[in-house]
């Protein structure tokens, strides 16, 4: 019988190999993959393409509430359209709890408003600001079996900081319920009392955000949340990896066999702490934490993305306008302590990292893929589904036009956002053609599907949780002794 969709004479690339054939798609899943493939109903022609696996951003936030209040400028619309257009097919966003928060009211209030609106597949991760008992006991293991099987907890923000008690507390939790942790690693105390002597000197512009946000405080913490993890015997996922020293925290824990695992993102391969030191307000632009670093951390976070110590490469897409909404809530008066904290990137996540990557040789296609794709689907309980051009996965397929080079600017981008931190860059190679569950979603470089017409996608249990070594150190030590349990 015919297929709904064939792409035909592509070269294909996944995380494991490269190679030449046709797609033939059914019901969205791809369900033979071979030369000369009978005709589809749809009948794209790939010659000239590179046919990549769709990109999934495992860390963006959309239309959400920020811990100090602020609302994200993207919805489950224009956010999820960004990601289309650029290359992303499967988004994880954060359904976010404040303290005062119900959890399942959180995660169904997130829920409705994506349905309503995602124009590609989409799953939660769970922000966690009050871990009470049932939090713990009755409403994690409630949301793990509604798909949601990770969350985010954070060592730093007055409204979100977990005490190291607590996060010991989530983590074994977490670990024998079956969900993976994610860490926001920045000492609160640290940048806290930087940010006091700063602001005390009269020290309000924007570039002292990066100087609050020292370095140290995110290699202190990220040592720290290694070692709790350690001790909960668990894995832990530290997000947003921005200066050296923590990939070499990162690299050695790994070394020694723990199970650390990490991601970084655009703005610390391509931005720096001196981008922020622009006349006026202009730097609130850059102002993301952990902020962008220098060039020899830049070159660490490349080395760890390379090496397999940073596993994931996700758009931390955090998108606020430069008004009196998002990075300037007095105007020309903010501080840097009350600038809202993020970048966009959701759309060129994928274009900068191709071009700069693959284009310019430091990546290979398949490493390419394995960062922006694969390695997401398998980290966070998506894969087979997800994550590969396969027999049996969903036909989320990306064709890019090697050919095509592009320069950055605000209007071509589909966020709402109003700015970007990389305009003016001239990008090599573009993704032209985005199907999701075989619906073309991009194509002309115009919008061809509804919104809400993405589906959520209730994801299993992380590779890392399912992996873990049968016997750890720490297990030998006091596991026992203090009931620590594995799920399994
Ligand atoms: N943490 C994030 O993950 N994103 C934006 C800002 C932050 O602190
Ligand atoms: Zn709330
Ligand atoms: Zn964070
Ligand atoms: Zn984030």
């Amino acid at each position: 019988t015919r297929f709904d969709l064939t792409i035909r004479n592509g070269r294909i690339s996944n995380a494991d190999g490269t190679f030449h054939a046709d797609i033939g798609v059914r019901n969205g899943v791809i369900v033979e993959i071979a030369p000369n493939l009978a005709a589809g109903t749809q009948d794209v022609d790939a010659a000239g393409r590179w046919v990549l696996p769709g990109g999934i951003d495992s860390h963006c936030h959309i239309e959400q509430l920020s811990g100090m209040g602020l609302m994200c400028a993207d919805d489950f619309f224009s956010g999820t359209v960004s990601a289309a257009f650029g290359g992303t097919t499967t988004i994880l966003s954060f359904a976010a709890q404040h303290r005062a928060d119900n959890i399942p009211e959180v995660v169904a209030a997130y829920g409705k408003l994506a349905r309503e609106k995602a124009v590609i597949d989409y799953g939660f991760h769970l922000i966690l600001a009050n871990p009470d008992e049932t939090a713990l006991r009755e409403h994690l293991p409630q949301v793990i079996r509604d798909g949601i099987t990770s969350l985010k907890v954070y060592m730093t923000y007055d409204k979100l900081k977990l005490d190291d008690y607590q996060l010991l507390e989530v983590m074994s939790v977490a670990g024998e319920e079956g969900a993976l942790v994610m860490m926001h690693a920045e000492n609160h105390d640290m940048i806290r009392w930087i940010a006091h002597r700063l602001l005390e000197r009269g020290h309000v512009a924007p570039k002292f955000h990066a100087v609050a946000h020292d370095t140290l405080a995110e290699c202190e913490a990220t040592n720290r949340a290694i070692a709790l993890a350690r001790l909960a015997d668990v894995p832990v996922l530290i997000v947003h990896v921005a200066g050296r020293e923590t990939v070499e925290v990162i690299r050695n824990a790994r070394r020694l066999g723990a199970a650390v695992y990490a991601e970084s993102c655009p703005q610390y391969l391509f931005l720096e702490a001196s981008d922020i030191d622009l006349p006026g307000m202009e730097g609130a632009k850059f102002c993301c934490s952990p902020p962008p670093r220098d060039a020899d951390s830049q070159e660490a976070v490349w080395a760890g993305l390379k090496d397999g110590t940073l596993g994931v490469y996700s758009s931390d897409h955090a998108p606020y306008r430069f008004d009196a909404s998002g990075k300037l809530p007095k105007g020309d008066a903010t501080t840097f302590k009350e600038m809202a904290n993020g970048v966009p990137g959701i759309e060129l996540r994928l274009p900068l990292l191709f071009s700069e990557g693959v284009m310019n040789g430091r990546l290979s296609i398949e490493e390419f893929v394995a960062l922006t794709s694969t390695n997401h689907a398998r980290m966070y309980g998506l894969a087979p589904r997800k994550g590969a051009i396969a027999v049996g996965a969903d036909a989320d397929v990306v064709l890019w036009n090697p050919e095509r080079s592009v320069t950055v600017g605000t209007a071509m981008l589909h966020d709402n956002v109003g700015y970007t931190p990389y305009e003016g860059r001239v990008l090599q190679g573009w993704p032209e053609m985005v199907f999701s569950r075989g619906r073309c979603v991009v194509a002309d470089n115009t919008l061809q599907v509804e919104r809400g017409s993405g589906q959520y996608i209730a994801r299993g249990r992380p590779d890392p949780l399912t992996q873990r070594p049968t016997a750890s150190p720490e297990q030998g030590r006091f596991s026992e002794l203090v009931g620590l349990k594995r799920d399994h």
